[in-house]
């Protein structure tokens, strides 16, 4: 099976999977786990912010930013089509309290004077202006990049009008790769970041949560409320290091895969395929005979995985189990079976 539903179908490596059994182990809701703390203390290095939080899942890191920064009842701003406002369980209001106040981007990127005019001014009426939170890459908007210049307007505007900024980095590694630029100096302006080790990184488990001392300091008191205070979760960040140190700069492949793969769909005829600018590739099926249901159905019977992103949309993912044979063997499929009923 050529599985291109996500990457975070990737299975740990061998080294990874090793780590664990020598990983320094302790009772982490007393900060007793080295490995735990090594790992918070490698991300927050990397990712040039003071102190980082192990966190079970991108979700999870997500809501229990947004609780930080938040109090219920307040407004947070983000992009219409953002993972935190689409695919995350509604958990911002039905936990944290907030109310999302969604805000149709360009390719994932919030306009920043949009964004200026979006924001409520103080009024007795009105929730409380509290964050903004953008999504790097976007997943709905086909994996994109959102660069360091719109990443400051969005920070300064933000921060201008006494908001904070936290970033939904699932994917961050890919954009930083993708621009082939410091992801430290790329998050500088936001306030929080979560990223995933479980997605193109490969670990088997676990988000990180990044910011100020006191930021975390009150978030590991949130991700506790919400019951993601670990005990030996050693066992979670020995895999995580070894993912941190191993598979960054090979996201590259990815990409490039991902580009190939574009390209191949780009010739079948009626398809429209999204531009592609890291993992992900979107292709539009409203010039066929297909819904994407129908169509993923097909590909499945004949070894092709991929997830609908829409009645018309089908995403592809590629990550470190997808050779470039598969690409090109997938896209054959694409190719054969849309040709054949066209
Ligand atoms: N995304 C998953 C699914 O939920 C759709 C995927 O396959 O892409 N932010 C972004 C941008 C994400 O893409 C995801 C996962 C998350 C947050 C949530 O991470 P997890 O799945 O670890 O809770």
């Amino acid at each position: 099976m050529i599985d291109l539903r996500s990457d975070t179908v990737t299975l740990p490596t061998k080294e990874m999977l090793e780590a664990i059994l020598e990983a320094k182990l302790g009772d982490d809701v007393s900060r007793e786990d080295e490995t735990v703390n090594t790992l918070e203390e490698t991300a927050a290095s990397i990712l040039g912010k003071e102190a980082g939080l192990l966190v079970t899942s991108g979700t999870q890191g997500n809501l229990v930013s947004i609780m930080t920064h938040t109090n219920p009842g307040d407004e947070v701003y983000m992009e219409a089509e953002s993972h935190v406002y689409y695919y995350e369980v509604g958990g911002l209001s039905a936990i944290a309290g907030v109310i999302p106040h969604l805000i149709p981007g360009n390719r994932g990127q919030i306009p920043p004077e949009i964004l200026e005019e979006e924001i409520r001014p103080q009024n007795i009426h009105y929730p409380t202006p509290r964050l903004v939170v953008i999504e790097n890459t976007h997943n709905r908007a086909g994996g994109t990049i959102i660069p360091p210049d719109n990443i400051k307007a969005i920070a300064d505007i933000s921060h201008d009008r006494g908001l904070s900024l936290h970033i939904d980095g699932a994917r961050i590694f890919n954009a930083a790769v993708g621009l082939n630029m410091d992801v430290a100096k790329l998050i500088e302006p936001a306030d929080s970041i979560t990223f995933c080790l479980s997605k193109g990184l490969s670990a088997p488990i676990g988000s990180i949560i990044v910011g100020s001392e006191e930021f975390i300091q009150k978030a590991r008191k949130n991700r506790k409320m919400l019951g993601g205070g670990m005990r030996q979760a050693g066992v979670i960040a020995a895999p995580g290091l070894v993912a941190l140190k191993t598979m960054i700069t090979r996201l590259r492949e990815d990409h490039e895969n991902a580009k190939i793969l574009a390209e191949r769909l780009s010739s079948i005829e009626p398809l429209n395929v999204w531009p592609v600018e890291t993992n992900i590739v979107i292709i539009d099926l409203a010039n066929t005979k297909y819904q994407s249901s129908e169509l993923l159905k097909e590909l499945e019977g004949r070894g092709v995985k991929a997830v609908s992103f829409g009645k018309t949309l089908v995403r592809f993912v590629t990550h470190r189990m997808i050779s470039r044979d598969d690409i090109l063997q997938a896209a054959d499929i694409v190719a054969d079976v849309i040709q054949s009923n066209n």
